[in-house]
C-alpha cells in the first residue's frame, strides 16, 4: 500500500475491484466502513460475483473474470474525454509531457520490439527521446504528438463505453455510472481509493490490471493524498515482510535485485542497477543503491567482505532465469531437483494443475516439509481414492516432517499491508517437539557449515563466510535477528558538510541515510533502517495519539521507509506547496525544510521547485508511460485469458492473449478449448476459512461443512441441477466434486454475442485435517502464470459442470 489501513477512512468513494474485502480482509475493512458512516463514502463494487462486500456496497455491477483492463481503460477514456482529472496535477507529477522515442509503436495488440519465437519484446523502443545531456525531452504544453499524453489518449481511445460493454459483460447503463462515481473524485478535495488483491493479481495480464488502476489515480491526482493511494490488500499477515525480505528468487532485501549471470562483477552488477536522473537536478533516491547494497553485504558476510574481494559479491548466486515456483515445479517435473525444502507452504493444495505438482513431487529423491501442521504436500505419496489416486508403491521420494512453531509461540514483527512493522510478543509455548523456524533453520546452517569446514565441498565460502554472531546460534533471537536487519555503524559516520558524528560506531543506525559504501555500515534490510535505533525497538511503540485526525498516529509501531505513513505525499501539494486539500494537508515548508502530519517523502527543495514527487523514479515523475519495466508493454492492453470463453480477443484476433507470458512445453497442450469446457471458472475465499490450515479446527470445520461450488440460477436450470446436488466440475487438467449451490450472486453475462457463465470455485477443501474430506480445487487450474510476476491464472479457466 502506497496509503494505510486507517488511512481509508479519508476517502470519498472506495471502490473495490479484483477484490473481496468484507470477505478476506474483514478486519481491516472496517475502515471502509468507517468511510462510509462517518465521511459519507460510497462504496462501489465491481465483481463476476455479488459478494459479501457487495452487500454492504451502494452499487454493484458484475464484470467477466478477467477483463478488468478493458474496464478499467474504458474508465480512463472517459476522464479524459469528459475533462474530468486534474491537470495541474498531471501536468506538474505525471509524466504526460515527456517524448517518447519515434521508433515506438502499437499494432494489431503488439507494441513495437516483440519476438514471436521467444515470446518477448526487445523494450529498447518504449523509451523517452533524450538529449544530449541524457534528459527525457518535455513538452509542457502536451501538444507534441508523441509526449506521453497524447499516446495515452490515442492508446486508450478504442475502449468505448460499447466496446467495454461488449469484453466485460457489464452493462453499459452500470459501466457508465461506475465513471461517473470516480469522475466526482477528480476535484481536489475529494479522494478514491481501489481495494484490490488477488481478483487482480491472479491473471496472466495481473500486473497490468494494477497498472491501468494507477494511471486513473494519476489522472484523478490521488496519489500522496490522504484517503487515496494504490493499496494492495495483502494476504498472509507478513506477506509484506516477505517481499521487503526479498523472498523471492530474483530478490535481494529491500526491492534489491539478485545479480544475474550478465553481471560478472560488482561494476557491471551496480551500473545495472544503480539508475541516472532522467530530468536535469532530480533526486532519484536509488542511485544510492549502492550503499544499500554493500550495507547488506556487510550484514551478509561481515568482516570477511571487503573493498578487496568486491564486498563477496562472486558469493551470491546468479540466476541465468527466474525461479519462480512455476520454474521450479516444472524443473521438478522434468526430473532436474534432488530435493527440496518445503516451508510454511503446501504447494500440493495452493498450487496450479495439482496432478502436475504430484507428479513432480514424486520424482524427488527427498523431500522435507517445516510446518506445524500436516499438510497434503507432506502426504502427497498417499493414496486418497479420487481425491489423490497415486500409486504410492512407485514412488520414491523420502519425506521428513520437521514440525515448526506459529506466529502466536513466539516473538517478533509482522509487516501489514500498509508497511507498518508490528512487534508482537510470545502467548503460548509450542507443543510437542515443535521448534521455531529460525531454530530449525539455524540448526541445518550448523550442521552444513560444520561440514563444509571438515571436509570441504564445492562453493564453500558461502556457508563458511556468513556471520553468524548471535548469542545462542543455534536459535537466533527474533530481536537480534531484528537488529542486524535495521543496521548499524561499524565505524564512526561522519557528516560530510558539517563534521558531526553522525552514528557511533556500534551503534544502530537511526536512518537509512546514514548507509555507506565503504564497508563502515551494515544493514540487513535498507529499509528497515529506523526500525530498532539507539532508543530502541520502535516497532514496539504503541502511542495512537493522531494530532492531525488523519489516522497517521506516527508514534504507533513504525513503518518503512523513515516511518513514513502515505507515500509520495509531496504530492499531496500543489507544486507551490499549498494543499490541495486543505483538510488532507500532510505537510508544509517551514525553515528550510518539509515538516507535517507525516514523514515527509521529498528533497529539501522549496516549493516551486521542479524537483518531482515521485524521488523513487529517474524522471521524479508518476508514470503514465511504464517505460522498459513491464514484460507486455508501457500501457496496459486487454488479453484475454489463456483459457478464454471467447476463443478470441474482440480487439485483435491475432493476439488473443498476453503475448509475452511465460508457458512450459505441455502446458499450452493442457489447456481446454470452450467447445468441451463452456465456462468460466474462478477460485476464491470465504470468511470462514484460512487456506489449507482451518481444515485442521473442528470450529471452522463446523462453520462450513462440505466443499461446495456456486452455480447461477440460470444455468442450473438449464442443466437441471438444484441446490445440494453432487455435480462433478471439469477441466482440461482433471475434475472434482462438490455440492452445488445454486445462487442469484453469479448472473449470466452477454459478452461479445454470446452467453458466459461462471463458476464459483471456493479453495480451501482437501484431505487432511478434521474437516470432511474434499477435492483440491487447484486440480482444475492451468499452469500459467502473470507475464512479469508469474502469478498463476487462478481466477479465470475454462471448466464444465455436470450433475453426478
Ligand atoms: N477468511 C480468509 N481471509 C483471507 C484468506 C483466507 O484464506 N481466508 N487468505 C488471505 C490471502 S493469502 C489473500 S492473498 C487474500 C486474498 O483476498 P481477495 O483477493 O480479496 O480474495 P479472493 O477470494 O481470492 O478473490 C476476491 C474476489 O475477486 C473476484 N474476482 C475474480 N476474478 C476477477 C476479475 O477478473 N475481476 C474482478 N474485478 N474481480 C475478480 C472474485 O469473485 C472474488 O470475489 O485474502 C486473505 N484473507
Ligand atoms: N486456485 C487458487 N489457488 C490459490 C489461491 C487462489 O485464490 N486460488 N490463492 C493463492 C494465494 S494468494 C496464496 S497466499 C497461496 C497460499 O498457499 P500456501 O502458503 O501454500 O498455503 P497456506 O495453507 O496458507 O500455508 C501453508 C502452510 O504454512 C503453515 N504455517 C503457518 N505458520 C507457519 C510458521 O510460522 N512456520 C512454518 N514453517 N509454517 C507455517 C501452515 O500450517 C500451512 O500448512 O495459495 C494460492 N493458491
Ligand atoms: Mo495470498
Amino acid at each position: 500500500m502506497t496509503n494505510h489501513w486507517v488511512d481509508m477512512k479519508n476517502a470519498n468513494l472506495i471502490i473495490v475491484m479484483g477484490g473481496n474485502a468484507a470477505e478476506a480482509h474483514p478486519v481491516g475493512f472496517r475502515w471502509a466502513m468507517e468511510a462510509k458512516i462517518h465521511n459519507g463514502a460510497k462504496l462501489i463494487v465491481i465483481d463476476p460475483r455479488f459478494t459479501r462486500t457487495a452487500s454492504v456496497a451502494d452499487f454493484y455491477t458484475p464484470i467477466r473474470s478477467g477483463t478488468d483492463i478493458a474496464f478499467l481503460s474504458g474508465v480512463l477514456l472517459y476522464l479524459l474525454t469528459n475533462n474530468k482529472f486534474n491537470r495541474e496535477y498531471v501536468e506538474a507529477y505525471t509524466n504526460a509531457s515527456l517524448i517518447v522515442r519515434e521508433d515506438f509503436g502499437f499494432e494489431d495488440g503488439l507494441f513495437s520490439g516483440y519476438d514471436a519465437d521467444k515470446r518477448k519484446y526487445d523494450k529498447t523502443s518504449w523509451n523517452y527521446e533524450l538529449d544530449e545531456k541524457g534528459f527525457a525531452k518535455r513538452d509542457t504544453t502536451l501538444t507534441h504528438p508523441r509526449c506521453v499524453w497524447n499516446l495515452l489518449k490515442h492508446h486508450v481511445s478504442r475502449y468505448t463505453p460499447d466496446v467495454v460493454a461488449d469484453i466485460c459483460g457489464t452493462p453499459k447503463a452500470d459501466f457508465l455510472k461506475v465513471c461517473e462515481y470516480i469522475a466526482e473524485t477528480s476535484v481536489h478535495d475529494k479522494t478514491a481509493s481501489f481495494l484490490y488483491a488477488l481478483g487482480w493479481t491472479q491473471h496472466s495480464v495481473g500486473a497490468q490490471n494494477i497498472r491501468t488502476m494507477a494511471m486513473i489515480q494519476l489522472l484523478l491526482g490521488n496519489m500522496g493524498m490522504a484517503g487515496g493511494g494504490v493499496n494492495a490488500l495483502r494476504g498472509h499477515s507478513n506477506i509484506q515482510g516477505l517481499t521487503d525480505l526479498g523472498l523471492l528468487s530474483q530478490s535481494l532485501t529491500g526491492y534489491m535485485t539478485l545479480p544475474s549471470e550478465k553481471q560478472t562483477d560488482l561494476q557491471s552488477y551496480l551500473t545495472a542497477n544503480t539508475p541516472t536522473p532522467l530530468r536535469e537536478g532530480q533526486v532519484n533516491y536509488w542511485s544510492n543503491y549502492p550503499k544499500f547494497f554493500v550495507s547488506l553485504m556487510k550484514a551478509f558476510y561481515g568482516d570477511k567482505a571487503t573493498a578487496e574481494n568486491s564486498w563477496g559479491f562472486d558469493w551470491l548466486p546468479k540466476w541465468d532465469k527466474g525461479y519462480d515456483v512455476l520454474q521450479y515445479f516444472e524443473m521438478m517435473n522434468q526430473g532436474k531437483v534432488n530435493g527440496y525444502f518445503c516451508q510454511g507452504f503446501n504447494p500440493v493444495a495452493s498450487f496450479p494443475n495439482k496432478n502436475k505438482v504430484v507428479a513432480s513431487l514424486s520424482k524427488l529423491k527427498f523431500l522435507v516439509t517445516i510446518d506445524p501442521l500436516n499438510t497434503e504436500t507432506a502426504t502427497f505419496w498417499q493414496n486418497h481414492g479420487e481425491q489423490n489416486d497415486v500409486d504410492t508403491a512407485s514412488i520414491q521420494t523420502e519425506v521428513f516432517r520437521l514440525p515448526s512453531t506459529c506466529f502466536a509461540e513466539e516473538n517478533g514483527s509482522i509487516v501489514n499491508s500498509g508497511r507498518w512493522l508490528q512487534w508482537h510478543w510470545k502467548g503460548q509455548d509450542a507443543p510437542g517437539e515443535a521448534l521455531n523456524d529460525g531454530e530449525i533453520l539455524a540448526g541445518i546452517f550448523l550442521r552444513l557449515r560444520k561440514m563444509y569446514a571438515e571436509e570441504g565441498g564445492a562453493c564453500p565460502e558461502q556457508v563458511l563466510n556468513m556471520s553468524w554472531n548471535y548469542s545462542t546460534p543455534h536459535n537466533p533471537s527474533p530481536e537480534e535477528v531484528a537488529m542486524e536487519s535495521n543496521g548499524k555503524a561499524l565505524a564512526d559516520i561522519i557528516d560530510p558538510v558539517t563534521g558531526d558524528v553522525l552514528a557511533k560506531k556500534g551503534n544502530q543506525l537511526g536512518t537509512f541515510a546514514h548507509l555507506r559504501d565503504d564497508g563502515t555500515t551494515s544493514s540487513g534490510c535498507w529499509i528497515f533502517a529506523g526500525s530498532w535505533t539507539p532508543d530502541g525497538n520502535q516497532m514496539a511503540r504503541r502511542d495512537n495519539a493522531d494530532p492531525s485526525g488523519l489516522g497517521n498516529t506516527l508514534g504507533w509501531a513504525w513503518a518503512w521507509p523513515l516511518n513514513r505513513r502515505i507515500l509520495y505525499n509531496r504530492a499531496s501539494a500543489d507544486p507551490q506547496g499549498k494543499p490541495w486539500d486543505p483538510k488532507r494537508q500532510l505537510l508544509s515548508y517551514a525553515n528550510g525544510k518539509w515538516v507535517g502530519a507525516d514523514i515527509p517523502d521529498y528533497s529539501t527543495a522549496p516549493p516551486g521547485s521542479d524537483v518531482g514527487p515521485f524521488i523513487m523514479q529517474p524522471e521524479g515523475m508518476g508514470r503514465l508511460f511504464a517505460m522498459d519495466k513491464l514484460a507486455e508493454g508501457p500501457f496496459p492492453e486487454h488479453y484475454e485469458p489463456f483459457e478464454t470463453p471467447l476463443g478470441t480477443n474482440p480487439l485483435h484476433p491475432n493476439v488473443v492473449s498476453n503475448p509475452a507470458a511465460r508457458v512450459f512445453k505441455g502446458d499450452m497442450e493442457a489447456m481446454g478449448k470452450k467447445d468441451k469446457f463452456p465456462y468460466v471458472g474462478t477460485t476464491y475465499r470465504l470468511t470462514e476459512h484460512f487456506h489449507y490450515w482451518t481444515k485442521h479446527a473442528l470450529l471452522n470445520a463446523i462453520a462450513q461443512p462440505e466443499q461446495f461450488v456456486e452455480i447461477g440460477e440460470k444455468l442450473a436450470g438449464k442443466l437441471g441441477i438444484a441446490q445440494g446436488d453432487t455435480v462433478k466440475v471439469s477441466s482440461n487438467r482433471g475434475y472434482i466434486k462438490a455440492k452445488a449451490v445454486v445462487t442469484k450472486r453469479i448472473r449470466t453475462l452477454n459478452v461479445h454475442g454470446q452467453e458466459v457463465d461462471t463458476i464459483g470455485i471456493p479453495i480451501h477443501w482437501g484431505y487432511e485435517g478434521v474437516a470432511k474430506k474434499g477435492f483440491i480445487a487447484n486440480t482444475l487450474t492451468p499452469f500459467v502464470g502473470d507475464a512479469n510476476t508469474q502469478t498463476p491464472e487462478f481466477k479465470a479457466f475454462l471448466v464444465n459442470v455436470e450433475k453426478v
